[in-house]
């Protein structure tokens, strides 16, 4: 499902279904709840992920499991609603098929999003933070195994992940558009279960300012083929360590519904403000 031949046979059949792909397009990955942020694709193709062969498929409530290419600000964009986590029994190269096939198709520039736990008691739920940096706590990288030379080098440069241009962009459109956006470090953890207090004082000991179960292998994916990245986490919940207050992952899909409007905003005005 991950070998070069694989992602090329993905991408091979992605562009036989949408005409005139263009490679300039940005690749945007959609997390839990935000199904919605997207909407309103100028001259839309979807393509469900079960009619792409060899294509994994969602299984968590909150992720549609569909491709959508059009265009947004008269800009191309490849949407994938839905993504893949490692709890889910997907290892991390399998669960970044979706960055490995924008590398493929020729992207260059991917915005990532997800729902994520606050760990910075000075954020909010339902605020967004851009992501400044990130630290993988899963153990798993997506760079394991043998590397495949056409994609990246076997040792990828890690000291920037997020791209400063499409970071001050966004800065300079939540300005504008009047979205509160926070920033801040992210951490990944593999879940699904959610964290303990003790977890969570560490996590913040660490220097993260929110946790998801996403995100960073994905980054570390996009940096490897030489993609662009730009991340915004939608904060669905406060993890106070002192007080815990219990968490569904209902209750994470209702709050990134509602931050839909401002994630659709912001993802808007920057993509209207790319060259
Ligand atoms: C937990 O509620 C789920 O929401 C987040 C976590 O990572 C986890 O999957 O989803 P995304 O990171 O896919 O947005």
């Amino acid at each position: 499902m991950t070998s070069p031949e694989s992602i090329h046979t993905i991408s091979r059949h992605i562009l036989e279904k949408i005409d005139n792909f263009q490679t300039n397009a940005t690749g945007i990955i959609l997390g839990s709840g935000l199904g919605e942020a997207i909407t309103k694709l100028d001259s839309a193709i979807e393509i469900p992920y079960s009619e792409i062969p060899g294509f994994p498929q969602s299984t968590v409530k909150g992720h549609s499991g569909s491709l959508i290419y059009g265009f947004m600000e008269e800009k191309p964009v490849l949407v994938f609603s839905g993504r893949f986590h490692i709890y889910e029994g997907y290892s991390a190269a399998e669960a970044c098929t979706p960055v490995r096939v924008m590398g493929e198709l020729g992207i260059k520039r991917i915005f990532i999003t997800n729902a994520a736990g606050a760990l910075n008691p000075q954020f909010d739920a339902g605020d967004l933070m851009l992501i400044t940096d990130q630290i993988n706590f899963t153990g798993h990288s997506p760079l394991t195994g043998p590397n495949n030379d056409d994609w990246g080098v076997r040792f990828p440069d890690m000291s920037k992940v997020y791209c400063d241009k499409l970071r001050a962009i966004a800065v300079a459109a939540a300005k504008d558009k009047g979205v509160r956006l926070e920033r801040g470090v992210y951490v990944e953890v593999t879940g699904p279960n959610l964290e303990t207090p003790a977890e969570t004082r560490m996590f913040k000991r660490l220097g993260a300012d929110a946790v998801g179960m996403s995100t960073a292998i994905e980054a570390i994916a996009a940096v490897h083929m030489g993609i662009k990245v730009m991340g915004i986490a939608c904060l669905t919940n406060k993890n106070l360590p002192d007080c815990m207050a219990e968490t569904t992952h209902e209750a994470v899909i209702e709050q990134a519904a509602k931050s839909s409007a401002a994630m659709s905003t912001l993802i808007r005005e920057i993509i209207s403000r790319l060259d």
